[in-house]
Parts: structure tokens; C-alpha cells; sequence
């Protein structure tokens, strides 16, 4: 497997509210260390570390405006240096919010609040996605992991400028080791440690491409299939991805499927009966396939089989990964019983059920540091490439 990584997203580090303690984050540089670590000494895969050029972080942040809104993403890139400026946090210290958005108020506007406390709580919706000195710089390496993984896999001119485009074979799969994940939060809040929401951008890159592509060479054979992209997700993290379905929940051309804790975080979505909106096309393009608290990989696998099933009947062009390890039995923040050597069945599954599909997979969460790396290895071992 091709494997994209870039040190960048070590450097975000930060705090989150757990229960009464005020801890250092789950979700922390050393997950990517030992990944890495792990991915090396196995010398069973393509690990290519790159580094956002500033072209590349420009091109990613525009990307990105197409899922978030301005104002949003110029908050999560602003409010560090405005607090230390104001003295409101040390350079160690992170922003966290204390006031959160309310809902629903009657005759009351939606707008960002004077007040530079309550900005943070306006642009999140938990206190588990602080952000640090140096998070702005890792998120953007993030996303631009997910754009570099459609990229390739959306078969560059050989006129790029990027190198690794340049007559490459169109590659079947590639693994990114997105820091921090994405799934969680909206169009305008932070939450569950994301910051941006890399599947989308993936997604947004893919058509971006294949519409300029379509722009520079119209006589593109592929003109009729690429100005119909449809995009299948499949979202394996513990975790329901609240943000990705709620990117696409009106989109006909992108189907969202999830396996998660039932009645876990996010709380409030990832019941079975949000199939998209009715009487619209796009009613049954999304998939909730809840599981109770202590499922085994056996009734996992049951539902894999729906969601897989569901993906072929889509027709996807492309499939699209949420790969989280949170699934595994020891997770603190997992409910399930699954184990290193199920992740190989698990990957072998999908592969089995979506033979041809070209597949870009983004990491998501997964929080047992020092099992990580044998995790994943086990589902590449699965996957086969
Ligand atoms: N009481 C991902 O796995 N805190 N995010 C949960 C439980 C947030 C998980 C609190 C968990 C976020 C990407
Ligand atoms: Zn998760």
C-alpha cells in the first residue's frame, strides 16, 4: 500500500475535558508516531512522507471552502495568536471554548459573538478539539494529505507539477495518515477532534480535478464518466461521522454508510433512520448501521455485509475510507470486541465485496497508541496492495 504522510501533523498537541479532568489529548502526535514506526519496520509498504508546499496549503484551504464556512476556517487558523495576543494563553496552552453555541433561539440571530471567549464556543461543539500553537499548521497538513491521495489517484497530467503524479500508473489504493481526523465537525464547528473534514475535501478535489481536467482537454475519452462522479464512503471509525454525513446528506451523488456505537458520540446523529432527506434523490443515499455496546467482530461482520452490499448497489466510482481503529477492545473511547487479527477480515471483506474500486483511506481515530501500528498493519495485511 501507498502510504502519505507528512510530519506536519505531529505538531499539533493539545488538551481535552474528559468526565471532571482537564487531560492531555487522546488523539496525540504519538498515534502517527508509532503508526509510522510500525509501517517502517514492517518493509511491507510504500511510506512517502511529503510536506505541503505553500502553493499546496493555499490549494487545500480553497479546497476546504467548499465544506466550511470562511469565517470558520479563518477562526480555527486565527484564534490562537489572537488569545496569546491578548494574553488570554500561554504558547504551550491551548484554546479551549467554555460557552457554547445556543440552538434554536427564537427571534435571536446566528452570529459569531463579539466576545473573543465566546467566539471558541461558537466554532465548536465539545472540549475535545482544543487548538494549540501549532494546530492550524497540522490541520492544513491533514487535508492536504487527502488532497494529494485524490490526486493520484485521480491520474494527474504528466505535466504536473506535482512529482509524484508524473507517469504514474493509476494506483488502485493509497492509505493517508491524516492528523487530526475529520469526520466530526460541520460546515462551521469543530468536535471530536476535527478540525476539517478530510473526506469531503478528498471528495472536492476528486471533482475539482476531473472538472479542470475537463476544462484544459475536452476531448478527455473520460468526459461523459468523469462529469458523473459518484463517491461511496464508508466510514469504519468507532465513532459516527456526524460532520461527513451532514456534508452530504442532500448530495444524490455521494453515499455515506457508517458501523458505530449505538447512542455513543456524537450523540445526537447515526440512528438508522436517517436515510437522507425524503422525497428528494437523494433519499437512501445514507446508511446508519448502528451496534450495541460490547458487539462482537461477528456482528460487526453482519453488518459490514449490509453496508458493502448497499456500496455495490451504488455503483461508486470511487470508495472512500474513514478507517478508525476506536473499534478495537481495549479502546477507551470504543465499545466493541474487536481484535488485531479481525481488521485483516475486515479489509479483506471490503475488498472482496468492492473488487475494482479505486479507494483512498483516511485515517480517522483510534487511541490504544501502543497497538496501533499492529492494527493497521493487520487491515493492510487484509487489504492486499
Ligand atoms: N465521553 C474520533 O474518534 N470525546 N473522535 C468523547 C466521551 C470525543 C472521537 C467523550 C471523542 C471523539 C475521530
Ligand atoms: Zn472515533
Amino acid at each position: 500500500m501507498l502510504i502519505l504522510h507528512d510530519e506536519t501533523t505531529l505538531l499539533h498537541d493539545t488538551v481535552e475535558l474528559l468526565g471532571a479532568k482537564l487531560i492531555p489529548a487522546q488523539e496525540s502526535p504519538a498515534r502517527i508516531k508509532a503508526i509510522v514506526d510500525a509501517v517502517k519496520h514492517s518493509g511491507n509498504h510504500e511510506l512517502r512522507t511529503i510536506s505541503a508546499s505553500e502553493e499546496d496549503q493555499k490549494t487545500t484551504i480553497a479546497l476546504a471552502k467548499a465544506n466550511h464556512k470562511p469565517e470558520y476556517i479563518e477562526h480555527i487558523q486565527n484564534v490562537f495568536s489572537q488569545w496569546l495576543k491578548e494574553g488570554l494563553v500561554e504558547a504551550h496552552e491551548s484554546v479551549l471554548p467554555e460557552c457554547f453555541r445556543l440552538q434554536n433561539v427564537a427571534n435571536a440571530k446566528l452570529r459569531p459573538p463579539k466576545d473573543i471567549y465566546a467566539r471558541a464556543g461558537y466554532y465548536a461543539f465539545d472540549m475535545s478539539t482544543g487548538i494549540s500553537k501549532n494546530s492550524w499548521q497540522s490541520i492544513v497538513a491533514s487535508a492536504n494529505l487527502a488532497v494529494q491521495a485524490a490526486l493520484l489517484m485521480a491520474e494527474a497530467p504528466t505535466n504536473s507539477k506535482n512529482p509524484f503524479q508524473q507517469n504514474s500508473p493509476k494506483l488502485k489504493s493509497v492509505l493517508a495518515l491524516c492528523r487530526p481526523p475529520g469526520h466530526h465537525c460541520t460546515g462551521s464547528q469543530a468536535g471530536g477532534y476535527c478540525y476539517l473534514n478530510n473526506i469531503a475535501i478528498t471528495i472536492t478535489t476528486f471533482r475539482q480535478f476531473t472538472h479542470s481536467q475537463r476544462l484544459r482537454r475536452p476531448s478527455n475519452p473520460n468526459f461523459a464518466s468523469v462529469s458523473t462522479l459518484k463517491f461511496a464512503i464508508l466510514d469504519l471509525d468507532f465513532h459516527h461521522g456526524n460532520g461527513t454525513q451532514e456534508q452530504f446528506y442532500m448530495d444524490p451523488t455521494v453515499f455515506y454508510t457508517s458501523i458505530h456505537g449505538q447512542d455513543e458520540f456524537p450523540y445526537y446523529t447515526g440512528a438508522a433512520s436517517e436515510q437522507g432527506p425524503s422525497n428528494s434523490p437523494a433519499f437512501g443515499t445514507n446508511l446508519n448501521l448502528p451496534l450495541k455496546t460490547g458487539s462482537s467482530f461477528e456482528e460487526y461482520l453482519a453488518k459490514l455485509h449490509i453496508a458493502l452490499s448497499a456500496i455495490q448497489q451504488f455503483g461508486a466510482d470511487h470508495l472512500l475510507v474513514s478507517l478508525g481503529f476506536d473499534t478495537f477492545h481495549t479502546d477507551p473511547l470504543g465499545k466493541f470486541q474487536i481484535e488485531t487479527q479481525d481488521y485483516k477480515v475486515m479489509a479483506k471483506t471490503v475488498r472482496a465485496m468492492l473488487k475494482n474500486l479505486p479507494a483512498v483511506i483516511l485515517l480517522e481515530g483510534g487511541y490504544v497508541v501502543d497497538r496501533l501500528g499492529e492494527n493497521l498493519l493487520s487491515f493492510l495485511a487484509g487489504w492486499e496492495e
